[in-house]
């Protein structure tokens, strides 16, 4: 039987901050988890390296499902974004792992393939409805069959989803939390002559998402998502907040455009009311939030008793070895509906190497033992920490707000 031998945490910003843990096995086999939690990094490598490591040393890492509810049960304080995010990086790396000693891809080991391929969508951000519309038709040409758009509002400064001088979109900045600005009435008034525009431009075919973050009450959500029906959208993200999962009732009294809700949840007891209720369409906690491959697992097959399909997080700070694992995960996975796909800065792909691949509006998880993902160290050690956050976001006379 191996042994855990020993396990350390790599707190790096090859372009941005990640947490990756590294579990040593006695056998000389090793793997690799995702702790990031963007904003908050520093406290859960401190719950590893403080509190899960030193209960890993000498378990047998094959054991997964005990060694996750050792920490989840064990830890008495349950749930959480900290929590559940290292526990999540501990269920990735003995999945790599398992895949590793028994020489095969985790898809394997979660059923083999459910699909040849997984579809992702891809981020058109613009300043404005011109710029918005450009962005689409560029990722379109890169072979995207789904895009989100996301666009500045008129009359709105600065607000999620708009990339500074026309760069690539990062949320998180260096420093202190920056403030961002916002107006429900400005936003409402403008999203529907975006996706008029965008289908007048595109026609049917390319499925559109769009990302609310969070910004809207039920019933501003129903309104919306009942303006923008004749543009069938792939599905509307996020419309409110979503820790009162009664209020989706609301919503779909009015609409019968899609919801995808998820992305800040960290268990199935988050949405459980949502989709035993079939609240929503899509699922999005991706692998690092919601506690692992192994509780992801319980949370996709529960989804597909209800007709919600999966629709995994995955923005810029869920490292490679979460996107790996998502990959994984859809391919197995037949209540499978879309993956999120945010390409890493060029820096991230110095520290990280990964046999997962993108083509023709594609992904494909590669077939090397485990999750294909490995950490260069000595990069890693280039690129220390840096204190970064996300924006808050305040409306026009200074209420804080939802960001
Ligand atoms: C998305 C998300 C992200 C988040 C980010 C927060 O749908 O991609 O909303 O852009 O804002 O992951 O850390
Ligand atoms: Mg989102």
């Amino acid at each position: 039987m191996a042994k855990i031998k020993s396990a350390k945490v790599i707190v790096c910003s090859p372009g941005r901050n990640f947490v990756t843990l590294k579990i040593m096995t006695d056998e000389g086999v090793y793997g690799l988890g995702d702790a990031t939690l963007n904003g908050r990094e520093k406290a859960v490598s401190s719950y590893l390296e403080e509190h899960v490591i030193p209960c890993l040393i000498g378990r047998d890492p094959s054991q997964i499902e005990d060694i996750w509810q050792y920490l989840y049960k064990g830890a008495y304080w349950r749930r959480g974004p900290v929590t559940m995010s290292a526990i999540a990086a501990v269920d990735m790396a003995l999945w790599d792992i398992k895949g590793k000693m028994l020489n095969t891809p985790v898809y394997n080991l979660l059923g083999g393939k459910s699909r040849d391929k997984i579809m992702v969508y891809a981020h058109a951000n613009g300043k404005d409805l011109s710029d918005t519309v450009e962005e689409v038709g560029r990722h379109l040409e890169m072979g995207y069959k789904a895009v989100r758009a996301q666009s500045g509002i008129p009359g709105i400064d600065k607000t999620y989803g708009v990339p500074k001088d026309k760069g690539r979109y990062e949320p998180a900045e260096k420093g202190l939390p920056k403030e961002d600005q916002w107006s429900t009435e400005k936003y409402l008034n403008y999203l529907p002559t975006l996706f008029k525009t965008l289908r007048d431009e595109f026609g049917d075919e390319p499925h559109l998402l769009h990302d609310c973050h969070h910004r809207l009450t039920p019933i501003e959500a129903g309104r919306l998502g009942k303006e923008v029906e004749p543009y069938h959208l792939f599905w509307l993200e996020d419309c409110t907040p979503a820790e009162l999962q009664e209020s989706f009732k609301l919503i779909r009294q009015h609409t019968t455009t899609p919801l995808a809700v998820g992305e800040v949840f960290n268990s199935i007891w988050d949405m459980q009311e949502l989709i035993s209720s079939q609240l929503i369409d899509y699922i999005r906690t991706s692998i690092v939030r919601g506690g692992g491959i192994s509780h992801m697992k319980k949370i996709a097959n529960f989804a597909e008793i209800y007709h919600v399909r999966t629709g995994f997080h995955g923005a810029t700070d869920l490292s490679p070895v979460t996107m790996a694992s998502a990959l994984h995960f859809d391919l197995s996975i037949n209540n499978f509906g879309i993956q999120e796909h945010m390409p890493h800065h060029e820096i991230t792909e110095e520290v990280f190497s990964r046999s997962y691949t993108f083509e023709d509006g594609f992904m494909y998880p590669g077939d090397a033992p485990g999750l294909g993902v490995d950490i260069n160290e000595d990069e890693a050690a280039k690129y220390p920490y840096e204190r970064a956050y996300l924006p808050v976001n305040r409306k026009e006379d200074g209420t804080m707000f939802n960001w």
